[in-house]
């Protein structure tokens, strides 16, 4: 049964792959699993038809079947364990360790990267932007700091590459190009390790053509 997944019809990330969906497309492009997309636009994803697939009315959402899943982290993990390949190994001990990196990239690490990302946007007009950004800019080097740490010279998080690393990369990447990232180029050249793998090409790249596509209609 091809999965199907559900994403922005325009997403606000003007195709830069920032998206939830990068994530679980690029899972599956690493699974060598075929699946298909559907769009949804910002008013349907409020409605509920959607909100009874995803009660949040967010993308991504995943179906398979009889099988609705939403939340980006879940999904990876179930694509990881459905369809095997290379995201999780076999062995239990590693298998688990590569699982805590999972929730330690969604739980640990990407709370202060997506704050700080949004501080410009969000508060923009208030007067203290700058002392909340330096104390988010602080909370978020405590987190890269540490996970520079456990790096080390290593090419992945824990032993090979697997779905650990696939989620560290996809929240590292929206500092991708800021000076805080800049202060550690152990982490540039990790972000740049998996966005050379052939599966994040051509994820990158379908979520590409359909962003480009949606601004030539
Ligand atoms: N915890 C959920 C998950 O991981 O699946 C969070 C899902 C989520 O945040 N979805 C966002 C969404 O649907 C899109 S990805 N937002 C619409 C809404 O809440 O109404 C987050 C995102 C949005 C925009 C950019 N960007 O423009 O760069 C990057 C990431």
């Amino acid at each position: 049964m091809k999965p199907i997944i559900t994403v922005f019809e325009r997403s606000p990330d003007r195709g830069r792959g920032l998206a939830r969906d990068m994530r679980v497309r690029w899972a599956l492009e690493e699974a060598e699993q075929d699946y298909e997309v559907r769009t949804v636009s910002f008013e349907a994803m409020k409605q509920p038809g959607y909100l009874a697939l995803q009660p949040f009315g967010q993308i991504p959402v995943y179906q398979e079947g009889d099988l609705v899943l939403f939340e980006s982290g879940a999904i990876v993990l179930h694509v990881a364990e459905r369809f095997g390949g290379r995201l999780l190994p076999e062995a239990p001990s590693a298998r688990a360790r590569q699982i805590s990196w999972l929730f330690a990239a969604i739980d640990t690490v990407e709370p202060p990267v997506f704050e700080l990302d949004l501080v410009d946007i969000l508060d923009g007009c208030k007067p203290w932007l700058e002392d909340r950004r330096q104390a988010l800019e602080g909370l978020a080097s405590v987190r890269l700091d540490a996970l520079a740490a456990a790096l080390g010279e290593s090419d992945w998080l824990d032993g090979a590459f697997g779905a650990g690393d696939l989620m560290m990369v996809t929240v590292l990447r929206r500092l991708s190009g800021t000076a805080l990232m800049g202060r550690y180029p152990s982490l540039i050249d990790y972000i740049a390790r998996g966005e050379a793998r052939p599966a994040f090409q051509r994820a990158f790249a379908a979520q590409r053509t359909l962003f480009e596509a949606s601004q030539a209609e």
